[in-house]
């Protein structure tokens, strides 16, 4: 088995931990206390809004338990709000460490201070916060999203190459103010806007799932019958939308290409099958990288500020090759 994620600065950040640690007991009063050294975590998920995001559950579920951490899970229904309750009640519960995926970028110094003011340190998980103080987080996990759009791009730039006519682009974006949909929408646009040819003539929020993606493209073919090519934020609005593009009599992949990012099962299906012409990958199996991050911070070891995940791209040559060993 290929393993997927590695950490960036792997040397300096092992430097790090071993030069400042000074041996078990170091960790010893940040446990919560009573002498029980079991870590407890809570987690304040996004939502479950997309294959990616159950695959990312599932990975964080199964590494806590392996890894002998107590997991406490939160659900916010793609909702800031409720982030922020689920952070506060794992304050409250004087937690070990808190992890959680923000589902959008801004708003967060408020709560991430009133957990640094109770000591009890925080990692970001897949989605990044606008904070400056950046001491108010440990460390983020995840995966470089600018990049993401950007390789979207280059696949587009490639396809198209030596044409001259216009190519019209309609863009589904994910959860308005979300980093990966800031992200993916800005590293796409900054790749492509080199050649005039390329026209984003429509982009509209799918907020990451199948339902939004297939009712905002069913409108997006009626207002607009010349679209050539999609490129959705993530492979949920793309299926979606692969839906509306039939019931339209066209044909996903040939009439209309389609890019979408993640590769999870569903849509590396759909790219096997050439309904989909390129997606760009973004892990979801962010937890065994985070229970070790967990357990160094909670022991007050210095961690790298940045923890990338490493991602590929894939044909649909490339998807039937993985389809038989894709886990999710
Ligand atoms: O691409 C999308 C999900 O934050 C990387 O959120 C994640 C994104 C992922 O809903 O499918």
């Amino acid at each position: 088995m290929l393993k997927r994620l590695s950490v960036a600065l792997v040397a300096g950040a092992l430097a790090f931990g071993v030069a400042a640690c000074g041996g078990e007991e170091a960790g010893g009063g940040s446990t919560g206390g009573g002498g029980d050294d079991k870590i407890t975590m809570g987690f304040a998920q996004v939502g479950a809004e997309s294959g990616w995001r159950t695959a990312n559950t599932k990975s964080i579920q199964e590494s806590a338990a392996s890894a002998g951490i107590e997991l406490k899970f939160s659900d916010a229904q793609q909702k800031q709000e409720n982030q922020i309750k689920a952070i506060r009640s794992y304050i409250a519960q004087k937690v070990d460490v808190i992890a959680f995926s923000p589902v959008v970028e801004t708003g967060w110094d408020t709560v991430l201070k009133e957990a640094k003011d109770a000591n009890i340190p925080v990692i970001l998980t897949d989605r990044a916060v606008d904070s400056q103080d950046t001491s108010l987080y440990k460390t983020f996990i995840g995966s470089d999203f600018v990049l993401e759009g950007k390789k979207a791009g280059e696949w587009l730039v490639k396809e198209y190459e030596g044409k001259t006519e216009p190519v019209n682009i309609v863009q589904l974006e994910g959860t308005t103010g979300s980093a990966p949909a800031n992200d993916r929408k800005s590293g796409f646009t900054d790749v492509i806007k080199a050649d005039p040819k390329f026209k984003i003539i429509a982009s509209q929020t799918g907020e990451f799932t199948r339902a939004k993606g297939k009712e905002v493209m069913e409108a997006l073919i009626k207002a607009n019958p010349d679209i050539d090519v999609l490129y959705a934020h993530n492979d949920d609005m793309g299926l979606g939308a692969i839906e509306a593009i039939e019931a339209a009599g066209k044909k996903p992949g040939t009439d209309i290409k389609i890019i979408t990012v993640d590769a999870v099962k569903d849509g590396m299906t759909a790219l096997a099958a050439g309904k989909i012409n390129f997606i760009v990958e973004c892990s979801p199996l962010l937890g065994p990288q985070l229970m070790d991050l967990a357990k160094k911070v909670v022991k007050g070891e210095q961690v790298e500020q940045r923890v990338l995940t490493e991602e590929t791209t894939f044909t649909p040559e490339q998807a039937k090759a993985a389809l038989p060993e894709r886990k999710y």
